[in-house]
């Protein structure tokens, strides 16, 4: 079933999406001056965060996992966001000066309600109690991270989409000024991303504004961002500031910076390979041996049911 995608080559832990760019170690300098410039703050706040082992839901929901939380500071400096730099460590160096507030959402489409949204009319009436623990991404690790958020589901029921809605598009806000990765094209922004409507219905997809009981952190995609679990990470696009409501699939950015890797549905399968490494197995940050990957992420039981009957070889 792999005859197109080679599983032969064995993971690694570089950064394998960059590879498709001509990659230049960039601002190398800047980026050290601008991180010391924020690691006084960021300093002040890791010291009051909570330890991340030890923080507890009060109000668990059904999707919780009750494995180890990756700590705080793994999951806020090892990221990935290229509107910041290809490097794990540069959107926490390099989003220092990013805004997150004021904040709206403009809501488009095949919808009944469309406006632009401010942050705090979305948030109106969430209780902020839905946490999911387990977040993977892409690159052969993954990390559990507890989320402050509610389900995607809650905001596009009040924006009533019409029955030509057949997927939502997700867009990342572009502001070369405060995001020095837009200002070189590591990709072709302003970020994009896309679910199937039963997809953005399930309750297992919930948009983020926190995790450790805190906000979130502009490298984490302050101030709203999408979790979807099942999925490899680059789904969960960070920082939206616009939904749009759509007949036709939305073409993912993935999709156009590397159509053979990157599908739409990009759900998490073992069986998969990318084209140039294996999706077998994960490293859990913190761990020293890697594990083996679950269909969906673990989350068989709740989702496969939205694919019966599609080729998810095909489908990826
Ligand atoms: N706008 C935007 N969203 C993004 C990305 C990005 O580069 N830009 N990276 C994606 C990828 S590849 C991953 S793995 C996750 C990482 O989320 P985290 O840094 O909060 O763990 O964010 C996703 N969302
Ligand atoms: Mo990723």
């Amino acid at each position: 079933m792999l005859i197109r995608r080679r599983s032969d080559i064995p993971s690694s832990e570089i950064t394998p999406e960059s590879a498709y760019i001509n990659r230049r170690k960039f601002l190398r300098k800047g980026s050290l001056a601008l991180a010391g410039m924020t690691l006084g703050s960021a300093g002040i706040l890791r010291a009051v965060m909570q330890d991340g082992k030890s923080w507890k839901p009060s109000n668990p929901s059904r999707y919780n996992t009750t494995e180890d939380l990756t700590s705080y500071q793994d999951a806020t400096t090892y990221n990935n966001y290229y509107e910041y730099g290809m490097d794990k460590e540069d959107p926490e160096a390099m989003s220092g000066s990013f805004k997150p507030q004021p904040w709206s959402v403009a809501v488009e489409g095949e919808v009944k309600k469309p406006a632009t949204y401010r942050l705090e009319d979305l948030l109106k009436g969430e209780t902020l109690e839905d946490r999911i623990y387990r977040l993977r991404c892409v690159e052969a690790w993954s990390m559990v991270i507890p989320w402050l958020g509610f389900p995607l589901a809650h905001l596009i029921k009040r924006f009533e989409p019409t029955s030509k809605a057949r997927f939502v598009e997700f867009t990342t806000i572009l502001r070369p000024e405060e995001m020095p990765g837009q200002q070189r094209r590591y990709l072709p922004f302003p970020y994009v991303e896309g679910l199937r409507m039963d997809e953005a219905m399930h309750p297992l997809t919930i948009l983020a504004t926190g995790l450790y009981g805190r906000s979130l952190p502009n490298q984490n995609g302050a101030p709203l961002r999408l979790v979807v679990p099942w999925k490899y990470g680059f789904k969960s696009i960070k920082s939206i500031v616009k939904i749009r409501f759509v007949q036709e699939q939305p073409t993912s950015t993935w999709m156009i910076a590397a159509p053979g890797d990157y599908g739409f549905y990009s759900n998490v399968n073992p069986d998969v390979s990318h084209t140039r490494w294996s999706q077998a197995k994960e490293r859990r940050i913190g761990d020293f041996l890697k594990r083996k990957t679950l269909p969906f992420n673990g989350y068989a039981d709740e989702v496969a049911s939205l694919y019966s009957g599609m080729d998810l070889d095909k489908n990826f």
